[in-house]
């Protein structure tokens, strides 16, 4: 390609560490700067790196706001490789005329089968036992010995109804017989919850009858600590409370807690309040399954996220428009027409 060819090529930055495939597809239609070595930039660095650089793929650890959107003037799309996006200050970019992408649906059935994996660890308490076991304590049988909670005929309560929601929903009613109850912003029509086998509760009900409990809601101001102290204690002392969705969603201090007090049975965490950091009290417990937020974790969904983050950059800068936008009226920059 001629120099002339080469420099009219929209610029893009990759942020974090990438399948090398996905950074040679980005590679045939942009001038990339990838990190292939996943090198921890500073804040002021990111910024430098992205100067004069229209696009960004970014994942849920690169903050995106006011005062990034500010100094980046050529920045005109950030797509992110995660279904959720708390990570960007959508209001901003929307006045920067920045256009938001996410990976929807692609990681859906892979994050269900996650949570049902985690449900299933923590109510069979898979961890502790095993634990258990290479410490060597395991001596003999005994009637009780890591004795849990059933999971098939149990009640299963759902914290917000999306996709993930509707997948592990699913797999509950069809594959362990189980009662299906969920809160949402809004109810799902009658015959999606005939089909889930779902029935709407209010969020003091769901607290009071899930024998488990599955958070899939999405992190925002109002979804902040929507599990805490209050919450946890109007739940059954037999349950079980999963984590899949966001840290912060819940009060992990609090979670540890109920935890120490046994005011619930167990926890199974995928996702932690200022991760990767854990709160300390987490790890002192031993009736909690912690997982190192590896929900969408298969390489066929990480592949799937990545290429769709790629496409979402591609179709974008070369004037056809985002694929999966976040924004509900995108901004006329969405067109992918030049600013
Ligand atoms: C990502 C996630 O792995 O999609 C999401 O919202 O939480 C995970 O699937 C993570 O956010 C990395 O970007």
């Amino acid at each position: 390609m001629s120099d002339a060819a080469t420099s009219q090529r929209p610029r893009i930055l990759v942020t974090r560490a990438v399948f090398p495939e996905v950074v040679a597809k980005l590679e045939r239609h942009f001038e990339v700067e990838s990190n292939p070595d996943d090198a921890d930039w500073s804040r002021d660095e990111l910024i430098a790196r992205l100067q004069g650089r229209q696009g960004a793929f970014t994942t849920g650890s690169v903050k995106v706001d006011e005062a990034l959107l500010a100094a980046c003037p050529d920045l005109r799309i950030c797509a992110n490789m995660a279904v959720g996006y708390n990570n960007f200050d959508i209001d901003a970019m929307t006045r920067h005329g920045v256009v938001a992408t996410n990976t929807p649906d692609v990681l859906t059935e892979t994050t269900a089968d996650f949570g049902f994996a985690l449900l299933m660890a923590t109510a069979r308490r898979l961890t502790e036992s095993e634990h258990y076991l290479r410490r060597g304590e395991w001596k003999k049988w005994s009637y009780d010995m890591f004795a849990g909670a059933d999971i098939h005929g149990a009640t299963l309560g759902i914290l917000g109804m999306g996709r993930i929601g509707q997948g592990i929903a699913r797999r509950g009613a069809l594959g362990f017989g189980m009662k299906v109850i969920y809160h949402n912003r809004s109810r799902l029509p009658a015959d999606v919850e005939a089909e889930l086998g779902a029935r709407y509760v209010g969020k003091d009900e769901l607290l009071a009858q899930a024998d488990h409990l599955v958070l899939v809601l999405p992190y925002s101001a109002s979804s902040h600590h929507a599990i805490g102290a209050a919450e946890l204690a109007r739940m059954k002392p037999t349950a079980t409370l999963v984590n899949l969705a966001r840290g912060g969603i819940v009060d992990d201090a609090a979670l540890a807690e109920a935890l120490r007090a046994r005011t619930i049975a167990a926890a199974g965490l995928d996702v932690f309040e200022g991760e990767p950091s854990v709160h300390p009290a987490l790890l002192t417990v031993p009736n909690v399954v912690l997982t190192p937020h590896i929900a969408s974790a298969s390489i066929p969904t990480r592949r799937a996220m990545a290429d769709l983050a790629a496409d979402n950059l591609i179709s974008f800068l070369e004037g056809r428009g985002a694929l999966t936008p976040v924004q509900p009226n995108p901004s006329p920059a969405d067109t992918g027409a030049a600013r």
